[in-house]
C-alpha cells in the first residue's frame, strides 16, 4: 500500500506513534509518506521506504495565523496524485483530520480512505474546546476509519462529541528488542554518585502533567532515602518548576535533562518511573519505561490502568494523591526484591500486551479493510 501519515514533528507521544507506525510498515514493504511540518524526531535518520514532505504554508501579511491546514491539504492531494496514495492516516484529529476530509472532497477519490487515530489531548483538552468542538466532530464522523489509542478514549470521545460510529481501540505499541540496543549507553554514577536510588519523569511540561506533583513526591521520597530526580523534557511549566525545585532545597538531587529523542538509556538508569497526570489517555511514556523493565508509579485516570496494573507493574493512586504515590515509590524502593519483581513484570506485561510485532499488523489490516470495503 501507499500511505500518508500526518503528524506532528515534536517529542510528543502521538508523533512518536505515527513514527514507529510508519518504520513497522516501511519495514513490512509498504510505501510512507509522512506529512508534518518539520521532520519528526524518530525519523530523522534514514529509513528505506519512507519518504518526508514538510508542509509548507506561504506567509502574507495579512495572515495573522498561517492557514496550515490549507498547506497541509493542498501537500496531501498533491501526493495523493503523484504517489496513488491508498491511505491518508491522521494522527491527533486537529486539524489533521479536517485536512484529509478536505483532500479526499477535491480529489474525488472513492479509492483513497482516510484514517484518523485519536491520541488523547485531541479530544479530552483540546478538540473539545467550544473554537473546534463542530470541526472535529465532522471530521471524526466524515474518516473513513477512526482508531483510539485505549477502550476510555474510545468511550470519552463517544461522551464527549456524540458520534455514533465505530471506533476502534488499537493500543499504542513498543518495538521489544529497542532497550536492548540501549542497555549499557548511561550509567547511573553520573546521576547518582552515592549510589542513590534514581526517580524519572518524562513529559511536554504542560499543566495537565502536574509537573509540581512529581517534585512534591520527589521530596517526601528524599526525606525517606536518598534518592535523585531526573526530568526529561521541556514545556511552558518548566521555569515555575525549576523555582519549586530550587525554593523546596531540592537543587542538589533534581537533573533537568531537557528533550532527548532517546528515553531508552536513561530508563536503564532508573529505578522508578513518576507520572502524576491529570488526565493521560494512554501514556506512552508509562510504557516505554515498563518495556525496559522499570515501574511506573501513576494517577489512576484516563488509559493508564490499561497499561499499568496495579500492585504489579506498578502502582496507581487517585489524582492529587502526592503522600500515597510518594509511599508506593518508597515501599518498590526499600525492597530490592519486590522492586525486582514489579521490575519483570513491567517488562513482561509490554512484551505480552503491547508488541509492536503484533500491533502494527492490526493497522495494516484495518487499512486493507477500510480498502475493501
Ligand atoms: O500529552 C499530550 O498532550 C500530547 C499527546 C501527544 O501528542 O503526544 O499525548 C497523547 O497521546 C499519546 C500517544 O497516543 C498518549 O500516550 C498520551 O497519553 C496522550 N496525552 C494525554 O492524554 C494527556
Amino acid at each position: 500500500m501507499n500511505i500518508g501519515i500526518i503528524c506532528y514533528p515534536t517529542h510528543g507521544g502521538s508523533g512518536v506513534v505515527a513514527s514507529e507506525l510508519a518504520i513497522g510498515l516501511a519495514r513490512k514493504g509498504h510505501e510512507l509518506h509522512v506529512l508534518s511540518y518539520a521532520p519528526p524526531f524518530r525519523l530523522r535518520v534514514f529509513h528505506q521506504n519512507i519518504f518526508l514532505h514538510e508542509v509548507d504554508v506561504a506567509s502574507y501579511p495579512l495572515f495573522k495565523y498561517p492557514p496550515y491546514e490549507l498547506g497541509l491539504a493542498t501537500t496531501l492531494v498533491e501526493l495523493a496524485e503523484t504517489r496513488r496514495l491508498d491511505i491518508i492516516h491522521a494522527h491527533y484529529a486537529l486539524p489533521h483530520a479536517a485536512s484529509a476530509y478536505l483532500a479526499k472532497n477535491i480529489l474525488e477519490a472513492k479509492r483513497l480512505k482516510t484514517v484518523t487515530t485519536l491520541h488523547g489531548t485531541d479530544i479530552t483538552l483540546v478538540g473539545a474546546d467550544p473554537s473546534f468542538r463542530r470541526v472535529i466532530k465532522f471530521a471524526i464522523e466524515q474518516s473513513d476509519g477512526v482508531t483510539a489509542v485505549s477502550e476510555y478514549l474510545r468511550r470519552r470521545t463517544i461522551e464527549e462529541f456524540d458520534v455514533r460510529r465505530e471506533i476502534r481501540v488499537i493500543h499504542n505499541f513498543v518495538e521489544l528488542d529497542r532497550p536492548v540496543r540501549h542497555r549499557d549507553a548511561c550509567s547511573r554514577s553520573a546521576f547518582a554518585p552515592e549510589g542513590e536510588t534514581i526517580l524519572m519523569h518524562a513529559s511536554n511540561f504542560r499543566p495537565v502533567k502536574r509537573v509540581g506533583d512529581v517534585v512534591r513526591i520527589f521530596a517526601k521520597v528524599r526525606e525517606r532515602l536518598p534518592a535523585k530526580l531526573l526530568f526529561i523534557g521541556d514545556g511552558p511549566e518548566q521555569p515555575r518548576i525549576r523555582q519549586i525545585v530550587r525554593e523546596t532545597g531540592l537543587a542538589g538531587d533534581v537533573h533537568f535533562l531537557g528533550e532527548q529523542d532517546q528515553l531508552e538509556p536513561l530508563f536503564f538508569c532508573t529505578d522508578v518511573f513518576l507520572l502524576p497526570s491529570q488526565e493521560e489517555s494512554f501514556g506512552l511514556t508509562a510504557l516505554e519505561a515498563m518495556n525496559c523493565g522499570v515501574p511506573v508509579v501513576a494517577a489512576d485516570v484516563g488509559g493508564l490502568p490499561e497499561v499499568i496494573i496495579d500492585g504489579e507493574t506498578g502502582h496507581l493512586l487517585p489524582v492529587g494523591d502526592v503522600e500515597g504515590m510518594a509511599a508506593k515509590a518508597v515501599e518498590l524502593l526499600s525492597d530490592p526484591a519486590r522492586l525486582e519483581r514489579f521490575r519483570a513484570r513491567a517488562r513482561r506485561r509490554a512484551e505480552e500486551h503491547f508488541d509492536a510485532e503484533r500491533i502494527i499488523p492490526r493497522y495494516e489490516a484495518f487499512y486493507e479493510e477500510l480498502l475493501s470495503r
